[in-house]
């Protein structure tokens, strides 16, 4: 695939995506997408991107869970806003007349500015399974620091776009570990609500789940769960639970039953495309550059902030570089792009005036992964939905929640595979290195051993009891524990700490956090939903008072 081919930026490609996805029906979606099969590339989008010079009530850097509940209440509210993103637009079909890469057959569209893949099971029978792929400014960022990698979604729709769909609101009872300052009774009424029903949140049909084949790894999931004496949860997803199926009926395009995930996903899935972006675009008031990167904030001599913006190409290069003034920042680069972008501003000079909290409190959600080979009398399917649908709640007895994750390879494989969120205590700092040129991360690959140890509380009971063993040839030779990664970077500028306890920024009237950063570390269940709600609740709150 030519760089080119899946080159788009900005508003005009953003508004025929929306247009894409806007269609409510299944058929409306199929006759689409064999339009947008046939689709051209759209050029020369750079005239609608931000100019240089120009003034902006409110900029917010991302366009991930936090930036766009950010963008649609701010335009909602009469401010025109313009959202900068480092990664792609993704509204333009490649060769294949896909928008998305599988993620049986990675390509330039699926890693960030990378000449190998880095997948998180980089082994199948032992045999490392990554391959060589143009450089490209693809979806999925495996951001390399010392002792971890952390997996992040580039593009308009940040982490929605690659992620599993799992939308979980946490218990009550577990809220106060993870937001101690936000009143629970505001979040459980109002913002968890209206965060589920902005990203269309919703449960698969029981009935179906015990039927279909797709979700026979999961009923061998729930089954082992439950005669160790496990608690076997559905899960909610944003998946479009008609449309899979569709998909096994064979009337539509397969996604979750053709196994994307990783690389997005080409039809079934509400990413914030569907949702929150389709809504923003219906506003009128705000504007999206893609494939810019802001990398400086400081404050304006007339009042506001420069903000400083390379917009590059899709080989990574900067291709110019744009300053421009806004009243407002709204900083939703993610976790780690938000405190990347923090703790160089403090230490370089531009925004001094930050308190030390910033880059502290960094967690990985204790995220684990895991597989069991089972025995031969218990197959998990050759067909599997790449929407994982059920959890394992171990939480309160042993500190981990255990999803039943898919290994949709299109054979049987005989295991059964799980990614665990635990309560591991251990938090990281994000520092300013100066020889570098870069922010480091202090986390340690032996931080992970309590995720271990907790994931351990619910695995070793159900081998035990099923007499199998876990799988070694996942993440290398002999190595059962895929220990060495996160899906789920939560802090870095913790609420409360780095901010006040609506996300306000010390030391800055006018800049604010509104993304994962906020979280301390852990949110005891998969992390969106939690994500987009606190977001609801600060924006609500800015507007009000500070606008
Ligand atoms: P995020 O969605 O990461 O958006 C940040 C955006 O900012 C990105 O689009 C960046 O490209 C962009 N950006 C960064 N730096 C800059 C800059 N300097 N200038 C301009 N733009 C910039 O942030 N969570 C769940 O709840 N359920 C799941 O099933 C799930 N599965 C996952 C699977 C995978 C493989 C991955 C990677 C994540 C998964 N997650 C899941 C995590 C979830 O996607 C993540 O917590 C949220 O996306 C974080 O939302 P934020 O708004 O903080």
């Amino acid at each position: 695939m030519s760089d080119s081919a899946i080159h788009s930026n900005s508003s005009k490609g953003f508004s025929r995506r929306t247009f894409i996805t806007g269609t409510g029906s299944i058929l409306g979606v199929a006759a689409l997408a064999g339009r947008a099969a046939a689709a051209q590339p759209t050029a020369a989008a750079s005239a609608a991107s931000i100019p240089s010079g120009a003034h902006v009530p409110a900029l917010v850097i991302g366009t991930g869970y936090g930036g766009c509940v950010a963008a649609l209440r701010l335009a909602q509210a009469g401010v025109d806003v313009h959202m900068i993103e480092m990664g792609m637009s993704w509204d333009t079909p490649g060769p294949d007349g896909k928008i998305f890469a599988n993620t049986t057959s990675p390509d330039a569209r699926s890693f960030w500015l990378r000449t190998k893949t880095k997948q998180p099971l980089s082994n199948f029978l032992g045999f490392p399974i990554d391959r060589d792929i143009p450089r490209h400014t693809g979806i999925l960022d495996a951001e390399e620091f010392a002792g971890i990698t952390v997996y992040q979604g580039r593009g308009v729709g940040g982490g929605s776009l690659v992620n599993g769909g799992m939308a979980v609101t946490p218990k009550r009872e577990n809220f106060g570990a993870i937001l101690p300052s936000v009143n629970a009774d505001e979040m459980y009424n109002t913002y968890y609500p209206r965060a589920n029903a902005g990203l269309g949140v919703a449960t698969i049909d029981p009935a179906w789940f015990d039927t279909t084949a797709c979700y026979q790894y999961a009923r061998v999931g729930r089954k082992h769960a439950q005669r160790s004496g496990f608690p076997f949860v559905f899960v909610p997803t944003v998946y479009d639970w008609d449309y899979m199926k569709q998909e096994a009926a064979g009337v539509v395009p397969k996604s979750a039953l053709a196994g994307e995930i990783l690389y997005g996903n080409n039809y079934g899935k509400k990413s914030l495309q569907k949702t929150y972006l389709a809504r923003i675009r219906d506003t009128g008031r705000v504007t999206i550059s893609s494939l810019h990167k802001v990398t400086s904030v400081s404050p304006a001599a007339g009042g506001g902030y420069t903000v400083v913006i390379d917009q590059i190409d899709t080989g990574g290069a900067t291709t110019t570089t744009k300053t421009v003034v806004a009243d407002k920042v709204f900083f939703a680069a993610g976790s780690v792009g938000t405190s990347k972008l923090l703790v160089r501003l403090k230490a370089t000079g531009a925004l001094p005036a930050l308190n030390g909290e910033i880059g502290q409190g960094w967690g990985d959600n204790g995220n684990v992964m895991c597989g069991r080979a089972n025995h031969l009398w218990d197959p998990t399917g050759s067909l599997q939905s790449s929407i994982p649908t059920g959890g394992i709640d171990n939480w309160n007895a042993g500190g981990a929640f255990a999803e039943v994750a898919p290994l949709p390879t299109g054979i049987e494989t005989y295991a059964s595979f799980y990614l665990s969120i635990t309560k591991n205590p251990n938090r990281a700092r994000f520092s300013w290195n100066a020889a570098t040129g870069k922010v480091d991360l202090n986390w340690q690959s032996s931080w992970k051993q309590p995720s271990i140890d907790m994931a351990k509380t619910i695995f070793d009971k159900i081998n035990a009891k099923e007499g199998t063993i876990y799988r070694t040839d996942l993440f290398g030779t002999y190595k059962i524990w895929g220990d060495h990664l996160t899906y789920h970077p939560l802090g870095g500028a913790v609420l409360t700490k780095a901010t006040d306890n609506y996300g306000r920024l010390h030391g800055y009237s006018g800049l604010y956090v509104i993304d994962g950063a906020l979280i301390p570390g852990n949110t005891s269940v998969n992390p969106f939903v939690t994500i987009t709600a606190l977001a609801e609740r600060n924006i609500e709150k800015i507007i009000a008072t500070d606008l």
